[in-house]
């Protein structure tokens, strides 16, 4: 082998083993599932997206954009007193291989400003935002399908909160 030679080849494995390395900071290591999003009437502001994510590696969803809606966030369920309300929260934990269910009346992915309203069986596209240990973000883009409620035992999540 040349020095020519070798020194191409080598080239050629660095860049490779760059792309790997890329790849791995790209797209977010996250199963997602049964996802869907809840579809609107005309005039509502808001709706919930729900999905249940499994990680490969342990991870902190940190946020979620859509181009339907104004202000998109993470968000819980929690009884204060006896009231049940929502509220934002920072990120919520997906531990490594454990799968964690976004689902009506817990935590869920809140579409807010809706630009317009969210239509029984169009698809709904939505990106993800994750956080590794380092610190170092991942996306994952969806497109989940809206329904008019949840697929199997859902029960009005949203009915009486407003925002
Ligand atoms: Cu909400």
């Amino acid at each position: 082998m040349t020095l020519r030679q070798w020194t191409s080849s080598f080239l050629i494995a660095a860049s490779m083993g760059l792309s790997l390395a890329q790849a791995h900071a790209g797209p977010a290591h996250v199963k997602a599932e049964n996802g869907w999003v809840r579809a609107s009437v005309p005039g509502q502001q808001a709706t919930g997206a729900f999905v249940r994510l499994t990680a490969e590696e342990s991870l902190r969803l940190v946020g979620v954009e859509s181009p339907v809606a104004g202000v998109a966030e993470v968000h819980e369920m929690k009884m204060e007193g006896d009231v049940m309300r929502m509220r934002a929260i920072e990120g919520l934990d997906l531990p490594k291989g454990q799968a964690v269910e976004l689902k009506p009346g817990g935590y869920h992915l809140m579409l807010q400003q809706l630009k317009s309203p969210v239509l029984k069986d169009s698809k709904v596209p939505l990106t993800l935002v994750f956080k590794d240990a380092k610190g170092e973000t991942s996306r994952l883009s969806l497109e989940l399908p809206a329904r008019a409620m949840a697929p199997a035992g859902g029960h009005g999540g949203h009915a009486g909160h407003s925002h």
